[in-house]
This record gives C-alpha cells, structure tokens and sequence, in this order.
C-alpha cells in the first residue's frame, strides 16, 4: 500500500486515479456528511454548484429532502440547513437525503469522484476509515483536503495524519515503504504534536478561527472528537454518498 496526501483539491493530480481517495474536510464538510449518515440520512448528494443542488433537489418530493448550503461558513439563503453537523439530527434528518453544497469540501469529493472508491472522512469516523482500508488492502490511497479556497488547512492535513498514522502501526511497516510523497511524513508528524490537543489546533487553524467569529464554538468542540461514529460514507454513484 502507497499513501499519498494533497493539502487542496487544486494539488490534487487529474491525469490518474487511486484505487481509494480519502477526502477530508474536518471543519465541517465531511464531518456533517458523517454525522448526517449516521443520524439516519437516506443518502448525501453532493455539489459543488448551488444552482445544480437546487435543479436536481427540485425534483425529490419536499418531504425527502433537506437542502444544505454554506458559503463562507454561512448558511446560504432558500436552504433548510448550512453546514453545521449539529444539525443533522435523527429528527431532522432520518429518511431523508441530504442535498449539499459547501465553500471547499464539496469541491474536494468532485475532483476525485472518478475514483473507485471514495470516502468522506473526519476524526469522528477516523477508525472505521482505518478498518475500511486494512479490510479492503488498496494498492493506492490518496488523502484530499479540503483547503480553503485553494489554500492548506491545518485539520485536514492533521487528520490524513491520524489516519496514515493508525495504518502505519497496524500494518507494521516502516514510513519510507508506505509513505508515497513527502507530505504524507509532515501529516504524520503534525498529528503527532497535536493529537491530545486537537480543540486547541483547531483554534490555532485559520478556518477554526473563520468559525469561531461566527460563534460555531459548539461546531469546532464536537469536530475535534475522535472514533466517535461508526459509520463511513463511502461513495455510490458519483457525487451519492
Ligand atoms: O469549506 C467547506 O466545505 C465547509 O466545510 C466550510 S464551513 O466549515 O462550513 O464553513
């Protein structure tokens, strides 16, 4: 197995596919996507075009849906829900699917949509990502950030690193055989300063501190939790989760 991490979408290589690509987008994207499954979400149906999210979850029946919006870390106006994984609960969400849109991590999940298998994973859902891959053994995994508009976010990097990390230890190899690029080792070594400490990276990060002006303190606290879900998004069709 060679792993791979790519800070952004716009690192991300467009000439090949991995066997398995990993997208983060720990605040919040892919941890809302996880949370919402695990609440009972009939499927998420992922964009990174508002007005395609409205065409096509215009023609779901209005009591099958609920439309996600978020831009800037706000909710975007005519939507039932921003991006808060708070939200997404079994009252709100069970039965339902969960059409959304968001600044970077819907746009991460497009760009690898390609790919055999596609994961949305976060540190609530790190080990069942961890015991997906030992079972199912991919030549190549890549780990996608989520950024922010184009830019390396500290938390997804932190999480590639928790999870290439956990790899590391259960297939017991050393880093140089698994690691496939440079980034891969600096993931590893970022998650291992903070790993007791991820609330506190998260207020360090520039997208932690985005949020916390707009008051989502509750968001960063429960984002930083770990194997908290057993549950993993993993990709059907194109953009369904
Ligand atoms: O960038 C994204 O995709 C979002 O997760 C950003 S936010 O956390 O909803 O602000």
């Amino acid at each position: 197995m060679k792993l791979f991490v790519y800070h952004t979408p716009e690192l991300t290589p467009t000439d090949q596919v991995p066997d398995c690509a990993i997208v983060l987008d720990i605040l919040r994207a892919t941890t809302t996507i996880a949370t919402a499954l695990n609440a009972g979400a009939e499927a998420i149906q992922a964009f990174s075009d508002m007005e395609k999210l409205m065409q096509v979850s215009e023609q779901w029946p209005p009591e099958k849906r609920l439309r996600a919006g978020e831009r800037g870390g706000a909710m975007v106006a005519g939507c039932d829900l921003g991006n808060s994984p708070l939200d997404c609960t079994p009252e709100r969400v069970q039965g339902r699917r969960l059409f959304i849109s968001t600044t970077n991590g819907t746009r991460a999940l497009q760009c690898v949509q390609n790919a055999p298998i596609v994961l949305a994973t976060a540190f609530i859902n790190r080990l069942a990502t961890v015991k997906y891959i030992l079972a199912q053994q991919p030549e190549t995994v890549w780990f996608v950030g989520s950024g922010w508009e184009g830019s390396f976010s500290l938390e997804d990097t932190a999480c590639a690193g928790a999870i290439a990390h956990s790899l590391q230890e259960k297939l017991d190899v050393p880093l140089n055989e698994l690691a496939g690029n440079d980034e891969v080792i600096g993931a590893i070594a970022l998650y291992s300063q903070w790993k007791d400490q991820l609330l506190q990276l998260f207020h360090h990060a520039s997208h932690g501190k985005r949020l916390l002006r707009l008051d989502c303190h509750e968001d960063l606290k429960y984002c930083a939790q770990t194997d908290i879900l057993d549950v993993l998004p993993i990709q059907k069709e194109p953009g369904v989760l």
